[in-house]
C-alpha cells in the first residue's frame, strides 16, 4: 500500500499492545507483544531512514517470532510461559554457544525483552522531562543503562550517532499523535507501569530458568 494509505502512527495505541499481552494469571500473549514491536518499528521508521539500521534488527525478530507462531507448533507459542516450557522441555535451545538454534523463540525474545528495558528507561525520561529536555541524552543514558552493556563497540558507536540525529522533545510528541504534551505525560504514566510489569515477569522467568545470557 501507498505510504498514505498507511494508518497514522498513534504511541498509545502501541503501547496499548503491552497491555493487553497480559492475562490475569501473568502470562504474556506473544501475539501482542509483537504486535507492540511492529508498532514501535514503524515509529522507528517514521523518524528516518537514519534509525532503519536500528529498526532492521528488530523487524527480523519480529519476523521469527512470527514464524515460530505460524508454525505448526504455533499453539506452543502463544504465551511466553508456554514458549520457555516447550523449547527448554524438547531440547530447542542453545543455552551456551550458538549452533543448532540460533533463532529459538527464547533467544529471540530475549534480545526484544532487553530491548524494552531501553523503551521503559527512555519513555521514563522523557515522560518527566522539561520542555528544553535533549532526547539524545534522555535516549543515550537509557542506552548506556541497559541494552548497550550487550552490544559490542561497533554498534555502540553507530547507536550513539543515530541518537545525535534525534529529532527534539516537541517534534517526538507532536509525532506520537497522542495529543498535548500533557496528555502525553499521562499516557506514559498510564502505560510505563504496564511496560514494567511485562517486562518484570519476563525477566524473572528467565532468570528461574538461567535464560537470561542466551548467546
Ligand atoms: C527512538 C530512538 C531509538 C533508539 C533505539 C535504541 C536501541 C539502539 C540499538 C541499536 C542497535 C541495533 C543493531 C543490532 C543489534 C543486534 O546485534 C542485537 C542482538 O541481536 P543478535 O541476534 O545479534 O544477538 N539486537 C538487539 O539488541 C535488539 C535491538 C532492538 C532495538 C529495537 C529498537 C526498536 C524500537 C524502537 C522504538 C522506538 C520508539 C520510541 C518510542 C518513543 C515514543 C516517542
Amino acid at each position: 500500500a501507498a505510504l498514505s494509505e498507511e494508518p497514522k502512527f498513534c504511541l498509545s495505541e502501541v503501547l496499548d499492545s503491552f497491555k493487553t499481552c497480559l492475562t490475569e494469571n501473568k502470562e504474556i500473549i506473544i501475539d501482542q507483544y509483537v504486535a507492540g514491536w511492529r508498532g514501535l518499528t514503524r515509529f522507528m521508521n517514521s523518524l528516518g531512514t537514519i534509525f532503519s539500521f536500528i529498526s532492521k534488527d528488530a523487524v527480523d525478530k519480529i519476523q521469527i517470532m512470527v514464524k515460530h507462531r505460524n508454525d505448526v507448533n504455533g499453539p506452543r507459542y502463544v504465551t511466553v510461559q508456554s514458549m520457555v516450557k516447550y523449547e527448554l522441555d524438547n531440547g530447542l535451545v542453545d543455552l551456551t554457544k550458538r549452533s543448532s538454534f540460533p533463532e529459538s523463540g527464547c533467544r529471540t525474545l530475549l534480545r526484544l525483552h532487553r530491548a524494552l528495558r531501553w523503551l521503559e528507561l527512555f519513555l521514563e525520561r522523557l515522560r518527566t522531562s522539561a520542555e528544553d529536555s535533549k532526547t539524545s541524552v534522555m535516549c543515550s543514558e537509557a542506552y548506556n543503562e541497559s541494552l548497550a552493556q550487550f552490544h559490542p563497540w561497533l554498534i555502540r558507536k553507530a547507536a550513539g550517532m543515530a541518537f545525535c540525529a534525534l529529532p527534539g522533545r516537541s517534534t517526538f510528541f507532536e509525532v506520537m499523535n497522542v495529543g498535548t504534551p500533557e496528555q502525553v505525560v499521562v499516557m506514559l504514566g498510564d502505560a510505563l507501569p504496564l511496560i514494567s510489569e511485562v517486562y518484570q515477569l519476563t525477566e524473572d522467568l528467565y532468570l528461574k530458568h538461567k535464560l537470561l545470557d542466551i548467546p
